[in-house]
């Protein structure tokens, strides 16, 4: 059976035959029939889907993975997946004067182009998806941009989105990994690293705030675009007996969601029972962190994700 990409006229037999790595690394038609890659290293193994150029999977050899991803996720074209790592550009949540705008950016629910995978001298495996953002195409870019997402699978997980402005005129723009991590109940996890940090907190009128030096908890619908925050921020889980770290650069935003009992019941993609299951602390520039990037430059945000049992 051939499978289509959504936005190419690549199969994923043809896919294989350019890109696959025997034994390591190969393409496959994954939820949805939506073509996916799938990493089987000594290291770890993974699952990236072109379509969000998304990364749905990361198990790290003797841990149990990592990211989270609702049972009731779509996997469909123009839809989000529900976890792993949606990427987020070039605006988050929703675009400042425009609602009509799909809510965080223009790449999380389009299939991406697969520029190459190759497998590092680490025995890391890297693949790289690149994304054109055309003016001409949706004047909601901004500008005229090239998006090139670099995934790195090891005992961590390297992420690198670099935005090359291709407009003659400064691009200012969001953007976010919007990381979903598995964890054993997030009533009991703790996450530090942003202790007096300033952050907006949308769930209480949007106002301003400062995080005392306590290690935070989860004990409702959290939603905090922590700013200026340039620190790795780990995550506490003592049910599973771990803490996962996620280290950063180029970003200065950390937002920090789960959204409970009465906002996951309204997510259709969302089961009612599995917001203890996750936390979301993801690696951003939103807001007042937005990033201007000045004609023909890149700028590059990138984070490192890894796990360590306690
Ligand atoms: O990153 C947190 C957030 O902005 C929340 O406000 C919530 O909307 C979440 O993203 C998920 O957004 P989505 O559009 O994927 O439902």
């Amino acid at each position: 059976m051939l499978h289509r990409m959504a936005n190419s006229n690549l199969t994923v037999e043809q896919l294989n035959k350019t890109f696959a790595i025997p034994g390591i690394a190969k393409f496959e038609p994954g939820e949805g029939g939506l073509p996916r890659l799938y990493i089987a290293s000594p290291l770890a193994t993974a699952e990236l889907y072109l379509h969000g150029g998304h990364v749905t999977r990361f198990q790290p050899t003797g841990h149990s993975p990592l990211l989270w991803v609702s049972g009731s996720s779509l996997f469909a074209d123009g839809k989000a997946i529900r976890g792993g790592v949606p990427v987020i550009f070039p605006w988050f949540g929703g675009k400042a004067g425009d609602p009509s705008a799909p809510a965080h950016g223009l790449v999380r629910s389009r299939s991406w182009n697969f520029h190459s995978l190759k497998q590092l001298p680490s025995d890391e495996v890297q693949a790289v998806l690149t994304f054109n953002g055309s003016l001409a195409e949706n004047p909601l870019w901004g500008s005229d941009c090239l998006v090139t997402y670099t995934i790195t699978v090891g005992t961590k997980l390297r992420l690198a989105l670099a935005v090359q402005n291709r407009g003659p005129g400064p691009m200012t723009c969001e953007q976010a990994l919007h990381t979903y991590f598995t964890v054993g109940d997030v009533r009991l996890v703790s996450v530090t690293g942003l202790a007096g940090a300033a952050y907006i907190d949308k769930v209480d009128g949007n106002s301003r705030k400062l995080q005392d030096g306590a290690p935070i908890k989860i004990t409702g619908e959290t939603d905090r675009v922590y700013l200026d925050t340039p620190a790795a921020c780990t995550v506490i889980d003592p049910k599973l007996g771990r803490r996962i770290t996620v280290e950063k650069t180029g970003s200065l935003s950390t937002v920090v969601w789960n959204p409970w009992i009465e906002k996951a019941k309204k997510m259709a993609d969302f089961g009612d029972e599995e917001w203890p299951s996750m936390i979301c602390v993801e690696t951003a520039n939103a807001g007042e962190n937005a990033v201007t990037v000045a004609p023909g430059a890149t700028h590059t945000l990138a984070a490192t994700i890894g796990a360590e049992k306690i």
